[in-house]
């Protein structure tokens, strides 16, 4: 038995003629080191390609991307490596007309490489639970309570409790404001057909389905302005429905409201001259004609 033969289970141990090299261990060893430097190296697990969460929801949707992408690495470098040294080193050689072993079956092994797929999908499993339970949970007492309404094609955020509506004429996006590190409920709701209310950097995204309470928790965890938009191809003009949402401190968040909500009771005072700040009916603020209707559906 040559002294780089790997023995397996069967009758014989594989020829090893030829060159010597290092051995499967020492190749996956230099690989894992190599991946595991990189990810050292940036003091923080790499996105591999997904944005940074900008919310606490989205954070643990990154973290569940990453623990896959690493698994992934993982899996991908143990069959990979072994394999292509058995390729290499196990080829036909000049002049060697040998028969390899031809035994099959091997218990323990099929039994490892049964169990241990198992096992890590049902790791993989766990933790995606454990995340969409994260993402789906609804907050008992949020700072912000917002009816997020879509429609054809726009939208529009009441602020429960605080009597005001934010929106904006056609063809402008409203702008959505939460506070930062704080709970906001947002209530989705449509008002004709399916739309989405996607958020990239939240990286989350939930419909609107007339007729149906959808309602989503985000506590966004970086001030910013982040762009939105609708995710649910809704018809013709599906492209307008875009929006922001800016998120500022709490303190900011409370004079903002406080604001906003002067003027919408000053407004209302005055005869409701404030046009869309709280129409009941959020298309009739929309600007948009009938005609492009009929080729939405
Ligand atoms: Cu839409």
């Amino acid at each position: 038995m040559g002294p780089t033969a790997i023995r397996l289970g069967y009758g014989r141990p594989m020829a090893a003629p030829g060159r010597r090299t290092h051995g499967p261990t020492r190749s996956a060893a230099g690989a894992a080191a190599l991946v595991g430097t990189l990810i050292l190296s940036s003091c923080e697990l790499p996105r591999f390609g997904a944005p940074d969460a900008a919310s606490d929801e989205g954070g643990a949707v990154l973290g569940l991307w990453q623990g896959f992408f690493l698994a992934a690495i993982v899996v991908t470098l143990f069959v990979w490596v072994p394999l292509a040294f058995v390729l290499l080193k196990y080829r036909r050689q000049k002049g060697d007309d040998r028969v390899p072993s031809q035994r099959a079956y091997n218990i323990p092994l099929e039994v490892a490489y049964t169990a241990i797929p198992v096992l890590i999908v049902a790791a993989l499993f766990f933790f995606s639970v454990r995340a969409e339970e994260k993402v789906t949970a609804v907050a008992a007492e949020p700072v912000a309570q917002v009816e997020v309404i879509g429609f054809q094609w726009g939208w529009q955020f009441r602020y429960r409790g605080e009597g005001f509506t934010v929106d904006a004429p056609p063809g402008e996006k409203p702008q959505l404001v939460l506070p930062v590190d704080a709970a906001s409920n947002l209530e989705l709701v449509s008002t004709d057909v399916n739309h989405s209310f996607w958020v990239p950097d939240f990286l989350s995204k939930r419909d609107l389905i007339p007729g149906v309470d959808n309602e989503i928790t985000v506590t966004p965890s970086r001030l910013g302005t982040y762009e939105g938009r609708c995710a649910e191809f809704c018809g013709l003009d599906h492209w307008r429905m875009g929006f922001t949402v800016r998120v500022v401190s709490l303190d900011d968040y409370r004079a903002w409201t406080a604001e906003r909500r002067s003027s919408a009771e000053a407004s209302s005072e005055g005869g409701g001259s404030g046009g869309t700040e709280a129409s009941d009916d959020p298309t009739s603020s929309s600007g948009f004609s009938d005609s492009t209707e009929e080729g939405g559906r």
